[in-house]
């Protein structure tokens, strides 16, 4: 077998932002776009000589072309054992898992996550460490700044391979070891969730629906809630990953999972509902007629987390990203245990992770997860979801309800403007910056400034500092509204406006968050002059 050393020039668009490059399948289509990217990858990975990497992706549209030339290039690059997921399939969580347990340098994760798939959709290739978690920033910048350079790349002359096949096989020096790529993941949750409890649940008759949104998580719902568990056929929808995520858009949220959303606000609602995103990192939980904010759902699993088995000598503290709403902050208080505030992006969790700072974490946008991998995990979290609910043994609505009596109710809402002129994002986010200052005191829709910032945040851990990571203003009402942009879409800029106000009084828990975040809405609106600056009278979505 022949190694070729092929002569190349670099793409001037191959930056990788919150979660790796992502673009659409186009721009990676093209000739020597992906070779250009995994070597620069490679370049960037130190001791890669007989090193183990992991491969595998969400099933998208492209994934097997793009595996199959990323096992061919790390071949003749020098790793010595590269495992890839039958199938080339890994959820995003289950790479994590498995770069952790086979002590593998890293992995490449092909995914885009919850961007829409299929021939006009998106495609993406991220790099994860040995800890298992996203490269942090220092990585991505080398890896960057590689693609801005490189020359030539590294590649076997060789067939594809039979990645349906579970064993090993010779690729040049290296070793190809198709493996199942759920066995690891379950054997993991058994170590930390009760399963007997949740199988004792459903036999009892409880019933949930599981939306997998056809992406990679069917096949790791089905094994876990129907066969482990026992819950009967037909509890996970869209169980089948589809490369195209059947034309929908696999972002577990109101607006996407819609199909679930009504049907847990029907006469027939089963006892729970849950989704989750392309690449299995995401989930989405839905009581009887009451959808739970992942804000509340991060600050109810830290309050119960200790009634599962992984968790029961309780947390060493928590972790959520600033656009996340405080509602964790709270629990953190009353459990005195520290709270930390991060960028946007999981990467910022691994330190606060591996030094045992923290040991659950979480974002506004779906995503939350623990100390047993380095990536959120829709998965696990309805599993301790379900670990909840079993010990428990009340209703999930009841649980939140009860949550808010006791620490308070944090109404909150995202509006995205997607496909944003990308310029006139800039000069919005630019405008704010500069009159920063003269905002604390001003009143906007009856609300008062009382502070406000361009968050930057100094890792605790080696010190790094992080800047420019959204603007904060914080009104004197209990409100607070946050401005950032996007680093995960694809064409032009998306606008991100979080929203959010905390409600203590119990007996004003049961208003439409909608009504509640009007005032909210309208001052963020006046602040940031969205309209005059976008030409958007309303948000592309309201999440
Ligand atoms: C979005 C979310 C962020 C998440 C990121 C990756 O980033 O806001 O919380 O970590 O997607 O999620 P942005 O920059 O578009 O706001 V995933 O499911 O794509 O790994
Ligand atoms: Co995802």
């Amino acid at each position: 077998m022949t190694i070729r050393q092929v002569a190349t020039t670099p793409f001037d668009d191959q930056k990788p932002g919150t979660s790796g490059l992502r673009k659409k399948v186009s721009a990676f289509q093209q000739p020597r776009y992906v070779e250009n990217f995994v070597q620069s990858i490679f370049d960037c990975i130190e001791n890669r000589q007989g090193a183990t990497l992991v491969v595998g992706g969400d099933g998208r549209y492209f994934n097997r072309e793009v595996i199959q030339t990323t096992l061919k290039m790390a071949a003749a690059n020098g790793f010595a054992r590269i495992i890839v997921g039958r199938g080339g399939l890994f959820s995003t969580p289950a790479a994590s898992c498995i770069i952790r347990k086979r002590k593998a340098i890293g992995g490449v994760v092909l995914s885009a996550s919850h961007n829409p798939g299929g021939p006009q959709g998106d495609f993406g290739i991220k790099f994860n460490v040995s800890h298992g978690g996203p490269a942090p920033e220092s990585v991505t910048d080398a890896i960057y700044a590689r693609t801005k350079v490189i020359d030539r790349y590294r590649i076997v002359d060789a067939p594809d391979l039979d990645l349906d096949r579970l064993g090993e096989v010779k690729l040049g020096d290296a070793t190809i070891e198709v493996v199942d790529p759920v066995a690891d993941y379950v054997a993991l949750m058994e170590t930390l969730i009760d399963f007997e409890r949740i199988a004792a649940l459903f036999a009892s008759g409880f019933r949930m629906r599981f939306d997998a949104m056809s992406a990679v998580t069917g096949p790791y719902a089905k094994a876990i809630l129907e066969e482990c568990l026992g819950a009967p056929a037909g509890t996970v929808m869209n169980g089948k990953p589809l490369p195209d995520f059947g034309g929908h858009h696999p972002d577990p949220n109101p607006v996407h999972a819609a199909d679930l959303i009504s049907l847990m606000n029907g006469p027939d609602a089963p006892d729970f509902g849950a989704a989750s995103d392309g690449d299995g990192d995401r989930n989405m939980i839905v009581a009887p007629g009451l959808f739970v904010t992942p804000s509340d759902s991060l600050a109810i699993l830290t309050a119960q987390a200790h009634l599962a088995p992984g968790y029961r000598s309780g947390l060493a503290g928590v972790a959520r990203s600033m656009p996340t709403s405080r509602a964790v902050d709270r629990v953190a208080e009353r459990l005195g245990i520290a709270c930390y505030e991060t960028p946007t992006g999981w990467k910022y969790f691994a330190n606060l992770l591996d030094e045992g700072l923290i040991t659950l974490c979480g974002e506004e946008s779906a995503g939350t997860g623990s100390n047993h991998v380095r990536e959120k995990d829709g998965v696990w979290a309805v599993l301790l979801w379900l670990n909840i609910l079993a010990v428990t043994g009340k209703r999930a609505d009841a649980i939140v309800r009860e949550h808010w009596a006791t620490f308070g109710r944090d109404y909150y809402a995202r509006h995205d403007y997607e496909e944003v002129d990308a310029a006139a994002a800039q000069g919005l986010t630019a405008s704010l910056r500069e009159r920063l200052s003269t905002l604390p005191g001003q009143s906007y829709a009856g609300l008062t400034v009382e502070a406000c910032d361009d968050f930057a945040y100094t890792d605790p851990v080696d010190g790094s500092v992080t800047s420019s990571q959204g603007i904060r203003i914080l009104f004197r009402e209990d409100a607070r509204a946050v401005f950032r942009l996007s680093g995960t879409g694809t064409v032009g800029a998306t606008l991100r406006v979080y929203l959010e106000r905390f409600e203590k009084d119990p007996g004003r828990h049961g208003a439409a968050t909608a009504d509640v975040l009007a005032p909210v809405a309208a001052a963020a609106n006046a602040i940031a002059d969205i309209e005059a600056h976008t030409g958007r009278a309303s948000p592309s979505i309201i999440t």
